[in-house]
């Protein structure tokens, strides 16, 4: 007797900003197993044990199955016009009272497009741009960055580019574990000889393979670039035809590098001069370079100054729009890029349009049937969780977020969640977050629902619906387009699927305009820019004019800062937070795979030997990390994969970010993730 047959679906990684494929297998409404997908273009057929897990949190337990509203300390099961009828009125009442300022949302890179799309257009009807999404905690910095620089916030090269690159400058990325799938084209360069140098305060999987480690302290990227274009202009190993057809600013870059001593540089990066020099020489020196990066660049209240400064680099040695040679930020989480692209952002319309340029924003105004929209710069994720702290902010309304455990200074957070008349969650886990909510509404996950994604490539692909949502689940884009019926805009949300939400995006987003459903269900999508339909999509940026206003690449001085926050007899070392390859994020997903979980159970922290040593800690020993902001135990890990004076922490599971800064970077409003002063002590065994 033979049952039905496993049907085998092309289908997209739901972790990282890779955007690997792999054949899913749906048999009676089920995805029963993984099939490798070789001829993709990004993954060639392989997966990451993240990828290879991805099947494990579609049909848990723990999956929510019915809206739920507060009574008391738990929730209650309501049907789905209680739960949506309740927050319509009580986001209207709030309207009416305080304003729509007063209202917040957090949109998801773990949505799709038009998701995406859907929830900051019903954001700006509703009358307010406090829209804005991880993004913000991961490469807001890199948007501004290069943004200011080159005149598009974006990943410059496809991945696969980096096979033809003869030199690799890694700078605060650790994509062994993050992307491991990027990883392999490292690998084919290094086979070619390409040299590779690694500037990271840990050692890193990346740094074992490194021709050349610069292991300089958290926070003085700025300084350690400056020193290496130092050396690049004193050595003449500088692209003088380039600078001069592409660039503006060389002038006063220039004197402003010639004020750099490389003596000071060692002082603060704690990287000898000579190891600097080696450095400068090889990126500039080899045909084509790239530089890739990642949190370790991004996550400083420095950070837009970092970009910049990889910007200015790069542009110097005219290391950019040739193949091989480019600009890598490599993009965190499965449709972060797209989540931007769409207006997730509270300073950005959809297609990066400014939400101060009036023009513009009268014409997308006008597109979604409506005389005006805010024009006001509205809150990012931090400034929405201190303005729910202090009142001004009343609602919030979450799409796929778990800031509880995510977002700096958590003992904060929960403070303004709770002080909030309003919170609703909607996801597919009751997460922490999900927990302090008035009503939380259970999400369809990747396979549930149809729509595209943007890998960090810029490449767009369509994932089709696979399987059925469990229980009463309803996909992400079907409960936002019920919420802006509800609020009053019934013509702009009648939206039957996402196929027509696409449409719609095709025309208000011109790098959109050919990005239709069918070249992104093409094995290996479409790449953006693209500009019409016949059109085969724009792999590298900026061939031959950068996308500014004048075409050039501006050159911009910057001066090294310091981190906000500085160790002192109190805090004597410097916390810095990150990944592990095992889990993801917040954790709501990994930490339901046995297989993961039984790898890596628990919060941990890395601490030297020579610190360690000093204070009496024993590998495995319980530990108490505090800082200003608060304590977390965990368990000691100690190794000389971290530096003496620094130790490392995952974030995946609570604790860690109750101690992480939030103190923000100017521009970009991304927190200081990545140092923070604190001390570490022995508990009781
Ligand atoms: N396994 C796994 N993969 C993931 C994720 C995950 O949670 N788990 N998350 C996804 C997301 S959202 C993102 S954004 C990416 C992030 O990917 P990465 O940015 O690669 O990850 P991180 O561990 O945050 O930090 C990268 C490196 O920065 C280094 N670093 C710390 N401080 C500094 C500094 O001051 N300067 C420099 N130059 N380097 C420093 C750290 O030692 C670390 O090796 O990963 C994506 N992929
Ligand atoms: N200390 C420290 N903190 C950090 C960082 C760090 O390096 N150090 N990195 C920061 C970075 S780079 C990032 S990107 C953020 C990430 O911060 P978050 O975005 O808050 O983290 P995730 O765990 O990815 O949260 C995604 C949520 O979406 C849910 N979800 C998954 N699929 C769907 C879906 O289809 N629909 C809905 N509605 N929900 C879904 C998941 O269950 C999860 O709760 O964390 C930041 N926090
Ligand atoms: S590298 Fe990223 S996209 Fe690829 S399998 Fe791993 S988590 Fe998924
Ligand atoms: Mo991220």
């Amino acid at each position: 007797m033979s049952g039905p047959m496993i049907e085998w679906v092309r289908s997209i990684c739901p972790f990282c900003g890779v955007g690997c494929g792999f054949l899913a297998g749906v048999e009676r409404n089920r995805l029963v197993g993984l099939e490798y997908l070789t001829d993709h273009p990004v993954c060639e057929g392989a997966l990451c044990p993240k990828g290879n897990a991805a099947l494990e949190t579609v049909h848990h337990a723990d999956r929510l199955l019915h809206p739920l509203v507060r009574k008391g300390d738990g929730f209650e099961r309501i049907s789905w016009d209680e739960a949506l009828e309740g927050i319509a009125a009580r986001l209207l009442d709030i309207q009416r009272d305080h304003g729509a300022d007063a209202v917040g949302f957090l949109a998801s890179a773990k949505c799709t497009n038009e998701e995406n799309y859907l929830l900051q257009k019903w954001a700006r009807l509703f009358g307010t741009n406090n829209i804005d999404h991880c993004a913000r905690l991961c490469h807001a910095s890199t948007v501004a960055g290069l943004a200011r620089t080159l005149g598009a916030g974006a990943m410059t090269n496809p991945m696969s580019d980096v096979a033809h690159s003869d030199c690799i400058f890694v700078i605060g990325s650790n994509f062994t574990e993050c992307h491991p799938l990027a990883s392999r084209w490292v690998g084919d360069a290094l086979e070619r000889g390409a040299f590779l140098v690694v500037a990271d305060p840990r050692v890193t999987p990346v740094v074992w393979q490194a021709d050349l480690h610069l292991r300089h302290r958290p926070g003085s990227d700025v300084a350690l670039l400056n020193g290496m274009m130092k050396v690049i202009l004193q050595e003449g190993l500088h692209n003088e035809g380039f600078i001069a057809a592409r660039t503006s600013g060389f002038d006063v870059l220039r004197q402003s590098l010639a004020a750099v001593d490389l003596a000071a540089v060692e002082e603060i990066t704690g990287v000898p001069v000579a190891a600097i020099q080696e450095a400068a020489r090889r990126y500039a020196r080899a045909k084509a370079s790239v530089i890739m990066w990642s949190m370790g660049i991004t996550q400083h209240t420095t950070g837009v100054d970092n970009v910049i400064s990889l910007a200015n680099l790069a542009l110097l040695a005219g290391h950019v729009g040739r193949p091989g040679a480019g600009l890598m930020p490599l993009r965190g989480q499965s449709n972060v890029q797209g989540a931007c692209d769409m207006g997730a952002l509270s300073n950005f319309l959809t297609g990066y349009v400014p939400v101060t340029d009036a023009e513009r924003r009268a014409r997308i105004a006008a597109q979604w049937g409506t005389p005006e929209l805010p024009a006001a710069v509205g809150l990012t994720v931090v400034e929405m969780m201190h303005a729910a702290g202090t009142g001004a902010l009343r609602a919030l309304y979450v799409m796929g977020e778990n800031p509880m455990i995510t977002d700096p200074n958590v003992d904060h957070v929960r403070e303004g969640l709770r002080n909030l008349d309003l919170l609703v969650v909607q996801d597919i886990f009751l997460t922490e977050t999900a927990e302090l909510a008035d009503y939380v509404l259970p999400a369809a996950l990747w396979a549930e629902k149809a729509g595209s994604y943007t890998n960090t490539e810029r490449r767009v692909q369509w994932q089709p619906r696979l399987i059925p949502p469990p229980g009463e689940a309803l996909p992400d884009w079907q409960i936002i387009a019920s919420m802006g019926r509800l609020t009053g805009w019934a013509d702009q949300f009648d939206v039957p699927s996402p196929e027509p939400v696409l449409a719609e995006i095709n025309a208000v987003s011109p790098a959109y305009r050919g990005v239709t459903q069918e070249r992104t269900q093409a094995l290996g999508g479409v790449t953006w820019p693209c500009p019409e339909e016949g059109h085969p999509g724009t792999p590298i940026l900026h061939e031959t004019r950068f996308a500014t206003a004048d075409g050039l690449g501006h050159l911009e001085p910057i001066a090294y800062r310091p981190p906000a926050e500085q160790p002192d007899d109190r805090y004597p070392l410097v916390l810095t937070t990150g990944r592990t390859v095992l889990h993801y994020n917040s954790g709501s997903m990994t930490r339901r795979s046995k297989a993961l979980l039984t790898r890596e159970r628990s919060l941990f922290v890395e601490i030297s030997p020579a610190d360690a040593a000093q204070r009496g800690l024993e590998d495995g020993q319980q530990v108490r990390v505090s800082t200003r902001r608060g304590d977390a135990d965990c368990l000691a890990r100690v190794t000389s994969a971290t530096a003496a004076g620094v130790v490392f922490m995952p974030f995946h599971f609570a604790g860690a970010n109750v101690l992480t800064n939030d103190a923000l970077d100017p521009t970009a409003k991304i927190p200081e993730y990545k140092v923070a002063a604190c001390q570490i002590e022995g508990l009781p065994r």
